[in-house]
């Protein structure tokens, strides 16, 4: 994308009604504006982290065998009455009557859809185990919505649910979802460390909430440091196979970790003083089995291959995608503004032309920014070099590729790491080299 033809709004001020530090970087790099309390338009650059964000989860859901499908934003009230929810849900739920005074709700999660989906589409015991995701925005009518995509009012969230036939399948399904969620954040290049929680609202018995550690988190947490080791994607394991999935899950589950909640001080106690980790952390998802909960009200059972009554046991599994926009630079940021990850950056690249109208400047940038396609931002604009270098570092984009005049003449340009400030003097040839993927 050209600089000078994007809808990039970048702020030099500090936007006064923000609070933490992502919902301020947010706004002065460009990619959100709050069009009503607690609820955000997503300009092109966010969207694009939105987007590389889903990307990832949706591969990583693939990967682990969920479905994916599409679920609406607006349900019916009388869906909610089946599982008794319509009443209990209180005043985050917001209700709309339509012009025939039919009572619907913007739907703040799926589990009665989905329930009532299943039922009405499988026909016997064979046709489960199932599970199923989309990534849909949801509404709550939060009281106090705050901290910009942190706690919206309207988010995006993937949220998937899972159906078998016993205790046994459905543990097995929380195991395979919670690798899913580990591998799934390893890769967005963020820390998530699945903490025993609480059910809330969803109910059920066995829950994680898996948090990004940053000091303006709403929980206060405590973990062993050896899940800082805990390396997940060389892992060889394998979803379809049970001993796999429960030596992970015991793996995983060995290692202490808990929000204030659940935390329990005699367990604490026995971790080496080196190795034990608290602070604040902000919740990017929550996986729940609440085993027949929803299926019991819903009145979905299958006849089981002795003809017994089968009650399908769920869970349900959610990710902040729009709040994880927030985490990840609540965690990854300095003075100068956003450091993405690589693998969620609006773009890889930025291109800082500090000279257009100079010939070698101009023919050495458009001749890269041809070659790179999508995923580079060229500042073209006759700005000063010192203001492109500040909204380059504001805006976090992993490299830079600077061109200057004396540089181009020689067919030298400057590659700058946004993470650790290195600079490289390279020619052409060999910077583009060093950004290709898999290269030093
Ligand atoms: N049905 C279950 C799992 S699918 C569910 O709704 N779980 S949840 O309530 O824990 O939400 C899932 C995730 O959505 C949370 O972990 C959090 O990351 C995100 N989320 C929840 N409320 C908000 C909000 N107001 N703003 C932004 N993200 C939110």
């Amino acid at each position: 994308m050209r600089l000078s033809r994007s809808l990039i709004p970048t702020l030099k001020e500090i936007p006064a009604e923000a609070q933490i530090v992502s919902h301020r970087l947010m706004l002065r790099a460009g990619m959100v504006r709050q069009t009503a309390s607690g609820i955000y338009a997503w300009l092109p650059a966010g969207l694009r982290v939105l987007q590389k964000i889903s990307a990832i989860v949706r591969q990583e859901q693939n990967a682990a065998g969920v479905q994916e499908l599409l679920m609406p934003t607006i349900q019916s009230a009388d869906l909610w009455r089946e599982s008794g929810r319509y009443d209990v849900y209180g005043k985050e739920m917001l209700r709309i009557t339509d012009r025939h005074e039919r009572e619907l709700l913007y739907g703040p999660t799926n589990e009665e859809m989905i329930t009532a989906l299943v039922r009405d589409s499988v026909k016997t015991y064979r046709d489960l185990p199932q599970s199923l995701y989309h990534i849909q925005w949801k509404f709550r009518d939060e009281g106090r919505p705050r901290f910009g995509v942190l706690r919206g009012r309207e988010f995006l969230m993937k949220d998937a649910y899972s159906f078998d036939l016993d205790y046994e399948g459905a543990v097995l399904s929380y195991r395979r979802m919670m690798l899913a969620y580990m591998r799934t954040f390893q890769r967005l290049g963020v820390r998530a460390i699945p903490m025993v929680a609480d059910t809330g609202p969803i109910g059920g018995d066995l829950s994680h909430e898996f948090h990004v550690l940053a000091p303006t988190g709403e929980s206060q947490v405590f973990y062993d440091s050896a899940f800082e080791d805990l390396d997940l994607n060389s892992a060889n394991l394998d979803y379809e196979n049970p001993d796999d999935m429960a030596a992970f899950f015991q793996r995983a589950t060995n290692i202490y970790a808990a929000t204030d909640e659940k935390h329990d001080s005699e367990a604490w106690a026995k971790i080496p003083a080196d190795r034990k980790r608290e602070g604040r952390g902000i919740e990017v998802g929550q996986i729940f089995y609440f085993g027949p909960k929803y299926s019991q009200a819903m009145g979905f059972s299958l006849a089981g291959p002795d003809g017994s009554k089968i009650i399908p046991e769920m869970g349900s599994y959610g990710i902040g995608v729009s709040r994880l926009v927030g985490a990840i630079i609540e965690a990854s940021h300095d003075d100068a503004g956003i450091i993405w990850p690589d693998a969620v950056a609006p773009f890889s690249v930025a291109l800082l032309n500090l000279k257009p109208g100079d010939a070698a400047c101009d023919a050495m940038c458009e001749d890269i920014y041809r070659q790179f396609g999508d995923d580079i931002l060229y500042d073209d604009r006759s700005e000063r070099a010192g203001a492109k270098f500040a909204e380059a570092d504001l805006m976090g984009h992993p490299w830079q590729i600077i061109v200057g005049p004396r540089g181009a003449a020689a067919g030298m340009v400057e590659l700058k790491r946004r993470a650790s400030g290195e600079r490289f003097e390279l020619p052409r040839a060999a910077a583009l080299a060093k950004l290709q993927p898999g290269a030093a």
